[in-house]
């Protein structure tokens, strides 16, 4: 299946597998609920496909790395919530609706956003998960790692700062974009790697390559979305050199890529590159 077409089939499993994990969860509170309905609602679901494309080439089961998919999903829809906030980002508009704290209020979306990554740590620690205890350990560490202060949160630290407190040059904006973004882009696909009982050799080049891909994602980002934004790679290379890195960021990626035998991953790039002419 080319990656297009997996993405929309991803979506609507997510979407249908978050549905009912919410539906699912007893919560006394009718306003949280209804926040944590509405914050998985309308992503693209990028991260669950690129496991599964990847799951795909190396056999891993699906039902094997779909509920680790939905708890990523909650913890990205986390990230964007709290990111919205006028504390942050300041933005009224997400996926295309109101964002939380405009549909609720603040409070609202920064406890939303609190349970949301609470709850998919519950389910990563289930019973549910069926993989050997030692594997699930090693799976939550990893991703308490990636989202934690030395990665993710930094990352925003540092955006948040840009231009502030921090000097705005091209190597803290690169920074921000590997901690902020192509971390988290990497961690599905080492993951799926760690399912498959992967060495450490190729986790660390599958960790690589993600990176690069997470790179191209934020730079893509970026390359749609320039009005009023300091923290943009545009505004420093302007549009041109921002292509050309780009090109040179997707062959490199290719390359990695095809150097562990996984040519069909060539695909997210391409997708990534398709997305960024229409930028
Ligand atoms: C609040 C701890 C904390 C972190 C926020 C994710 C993030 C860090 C900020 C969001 C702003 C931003 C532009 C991040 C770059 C990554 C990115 C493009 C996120 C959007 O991901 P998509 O395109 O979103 O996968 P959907 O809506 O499709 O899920």
């Amino acid at each position: 299946m080319l990656f297009s077409e997996y993405l929309g089939f991803m979506e609507e499993k997510i979407n249908s597998m978050l549905k009912e994990e919410v539906a699912n969860l007893e919560i006394p509170s009718k306003n949280i609920k209804d926040a944590l309905i509405y914050s998985l609602q309308g992503g693209k679901r990028f991260r669950p496909a690129i496991m599964g494309f990847l799951a795909e080439e190396i056999q891993v089961d699906e039902e094997d790395f779909l509920l680790l998919a939905c708890s990523l999903e909650m913890i990205h829809a986390y990230t964007l919530v709290h990111d919205d906030l006028p504390a942050m980002d300041n933005d009224d508009e997400r996926r295309g609706q109101p964002s939380l704290h405009k549909k609720f209020n603040e409070y609202t979306a920064i406890l939303a956003g609190d349970a949301l990554q609470s709850e998919a740590f519950y389910i990563l620690s289930s019973s549910r998960l069926n993989i050997p205890t030692s594997l699930q350990l090693q799976i939550i560490n990893t991703i308490a790692d990636k989202i934690g202060s030395k990665n993710l949160i930094s990352g925003q630290m540092f955006d948040l700062e840009f231009n502030k407190t921090l000097p705005a040059n091209l190597p803290n904006l690169q920074k921000i974009h590997l901690l902020k973004t192509a971390k988290f882009i990497a961690l599905p696909l080492v993951l799926i790697a760690m399912l498959a009982y992967k060495d450490e050799h190729f986790i660390a080049k599958i960790q690589d390559y993600g990176e690069k891909l997470g790179v191209m994602f934020q730079i893509v980002d970026d390359l749609k979305d320039t009005k009023d934004k300091g923290v943009n790679i545009v505004n420093f290379l302007g549009k041109s050199a921002t292509l050309n890195l780009l090109e040179e960021l997707d062959t490199i990626s290719k390359q990695k890529a095809t150097s562990l035998g996984l040519t069909n991953m060539h695909q997210i790039n391409d997708f990534i590159m398709g997305v960024s002419k229409n930028a």
